[in-house]
């Protein structure tokens, strides 16, 4: 499989719940790269990019709301087919549809508050990335000769 980069984020509450260090250690276990991590708020412009597919749809003002009311963890992961990988650990978006096991349905009840974006393929990967990082603060950090890493 293609090694792939692809866009997270733990969402507000994740911090304030203080389960980011659990949700993080699901996604080093199963075995994603972080390359690329960003303690942030997310400012309103940048939300509705970041969303703007969803634009118009009933549901917009409020995950706009969600995502721009506390801080965020925004992450840049790699790894083999790393795109439909973190999806699948995530789970579905439906709060009733995730199953237990995935991050979502371990940790969410609510559709509208689902704890954790991630790209749904590869262009959305490649454009939220864009969004969120600069090329300069993506660390690839197998590019090393040590062997340990
Ligand atoms: P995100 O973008 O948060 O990773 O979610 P998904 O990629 O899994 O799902 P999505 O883009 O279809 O939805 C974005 C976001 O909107 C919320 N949502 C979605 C909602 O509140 N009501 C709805 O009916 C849908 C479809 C949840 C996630």
């Amino acid at each position: 499989m293609a090694l792939e980069r692809t866009f997270t984020m733990l969402k507000p509450g994740v911090l304030s719940r203080r389960i980011a260090g659990e949700v993080i250690s699901r996604l080093e276990r199963k075995g994603f790269d972080i390359v690329g991590a960003k303690l942030m708020r997310v400012p309103r412009r940048l939300a509705e990019a970041h969303y703007a597919e969803h634009a118009g749809k009933p549901f917009f003002g409020e995950l706009v709301d969600y995502i721009t009311s506390g801080p965020v963890l925004a992450m840049v992961l790699e790894g083999d087919g790393a795109i439909a990988m973190l999806r699948s650990l995530c789970g579905s978006t439906k709060a009733e549809d995730a199953a237990p096991g995935t991050i979502r349905g371990d940790y969410a009840m609510h559709t509208g508050l689902n704890i954790i974006h991630a790209s749904d393929s590869a262009a959305s990967a490649e454009r939220e990335i864009g969004l969120f990082f600069r090329p300069d603060e993506i660390v690839g950090w197998k590019d090393g000769n040590y062997p340990w890493i």
